[in-house]
């Protein structure tokens, strides 16, 4: 059942063609319609360790399923979406699934037992009210910071390169062809990335963007995340100059998303996930209560945070930086040293705010979870559009015309659409090089 009222009409339409379709063609446009009752799509794409992950488990809330830092999927296309009961399938290529229960820790576990070339994608089931209305693709990171990978991967994307071959094997180097069939899948991305945006991330970006969807020029299915702002600044406060930057790096990403967002992905992982618990808070009141020259020098890099003499365990100390990294730590030694008794539930709320998650949840509702009807309605009509121009372009004459081009809800398919070369098409990737034109 489609959600909201364009989705409705999409859905509508795609019952009311299928029957006029070859088998191949009619299959396409039944999963089309199918997609149209799912929860809106979001890819988290960006370099390697962007923080992909920290964000998938942010968002997810709740727990801590997706592994970060190490482990095999940490390399392979892993989908979040809603279900009775928490499940991990590990999809091979030829489509048979093998289940895993969760690891100890309640997260996909580090080892598969398939090996990674056999494997299409992994498919985790959660009972996560968050997953109700928004399914999340983590995807591998862009690994390389070679631009010419970037360029071949958006040229092979967008089909302006004459050798597919070639291009497909810089882009299993960077954007295997999972990652590309995930992106390409998603009715909306979300790019995270960390430092300055650099043309490569731009180019990617626009590689991403276009094969997702040709919905329009328009960044109206895409936003940035400025991520790992704790890092910008070394020992005060990033927020400051974290806000400009986000401002001006979405000036340069202008055409490519519709807003850049500052975040602290680790402090929302942290908190969202309720990791923090009432040991961690009160070893941070121990900490606060040492002088304020010690507890300066001890917060004045992780080196010395893990090796100086210290009334908490080493191994607590380590368990800190993992949950807060220094920035974490020195926000709660501020707000343990004003208030001693602070509990570890309004600490935690306050690393909450401090993360900047607040604002990123208001901007994804604002962006996606509120348009996801017309974004998926649509993501669907360019499905539509595209499977008419590979049957016309293969001289299938039973799809003559576009009989939903009068329906769509965000735009109309104008002729300049109609002159659009496609090589890869969501949602079916169509064997057919194609170029539409009228009769
Ligand atoms: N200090 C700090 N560390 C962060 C932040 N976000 C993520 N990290 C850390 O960065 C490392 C990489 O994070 P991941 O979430 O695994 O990154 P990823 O993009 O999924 O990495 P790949 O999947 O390997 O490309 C982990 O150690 C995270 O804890 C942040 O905002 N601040
Ligand atoms: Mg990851």
């Amino acid at each position: 059942m489609a959600t909201g009222p364009l989705s409705t009409r999409v859905a509508a339409l795609c019952a009311e063609v299928a029957p006029r379709l070859t088998p191949q063609s009619r299959s396409a446009v039944v999963d089309l319609r199918q997609r149209l009752g799912e929860p809106l799509r979001v890819a988290i794409a960006g370099r390697l360790k962007a923080g992909k992950s920290t964000l998938v488990n942010a968002l997810i809330g709740g727990r801590r399923v997706a592994p970060t830092q190490v482990g095999e999927c940490t390399r392979l296309v892993t989908q979040f979406r809603y279900g009775t009961s928490d499940r991990v399938d590990v999809v091979r290529r030829d489509g048979n699934r093998v289940s895993l229960p969760l690891d100890s820790n309640g997260m996909i576990p580090q080892k598969i037992g398939v090996p990674r070339a056999e494997v299409s994608y992994i498919d985790v089931t959660l009972s996560s009210e968050r997953l109700r209305d928004l399914t999340v693709v983590d995807t591998p990171g862009l690994s390389s910071t070679n631009e010419q990978i970037s360029a071949s991967s958006k040229d092979f994307l967008l089909g302006d390169t004459g050798s597919s071959d070639e291009a497909q094997g810089l882009l299993s180097d960077d954007i295997d062809a999972d990652s590309a069939g995930a992106l390409t899948g998603a009715e909306a991305i979300v790019y995270v990335f960390t430092q300055s945006v650099r043309q490569d991330d731009v180019e990617a970006l626009e590689a991403f963007r276009t094969m997702s969807a040709r919905l329009s020029s328009n960044p109206i299915n895409s936003l940035g995340l400025f991520n790992k702002v704790d890092k910008l600044v070394g020992t005060g406060d990033p927020w400051p100059v974290a806000g400009p930057l986000a401002t001006s790096q979405a000036e340069v990403l202008r055409r490519q998303v519709s807003d850049v967002v500052p975040l602290v992905g680790l402090l929302a992982e942290t908190t969202e996930s309720g990791r923090l618990t009432a040991a961690d808070c009160e070893a941070l009141r121990q900490i606060s209560g040492m002088s304020a020259i010690d507890r300066q020098v001890l917060t004045a890099s992780v080196d010395l945070f893990v090796n100086r003499d210290c009334p908490v365990s080493k191994q607590e100390r380590e368990r800190l930086l993992v949950l807060l990294d220094l920035y974490g730590i020195r926000f709660s030694l501020s707000a343990l040293e004003a208030e001693p008794d602070l509990p570890t539930n309004e600490l935690s709320r306050r690393l909450f705010l401090a993360s900047g998650f607040p604002r990123v949840r208001q901007v994804l509702d604002r962006a996606f979870r509120w348009r996801s009807d017309a974004i998926k309605a649509g993501w669907a009509l360019t499905g539509l559009e595209q499977i008419a121009l590979a049957r016309r372009t293969c001289g299938i004459a039973s799809c003559s015309g576009t009989p939903w081009s009068g329906c769509s809800p965000s735009r109309s398919i104008t002729s300049s659409d109609c002159s659009t070369s496609y090589s890869r098409s969501p949602p079916a990737r169509s064997s057919c090089r194609t170029r539409w034109s009228r009769n």
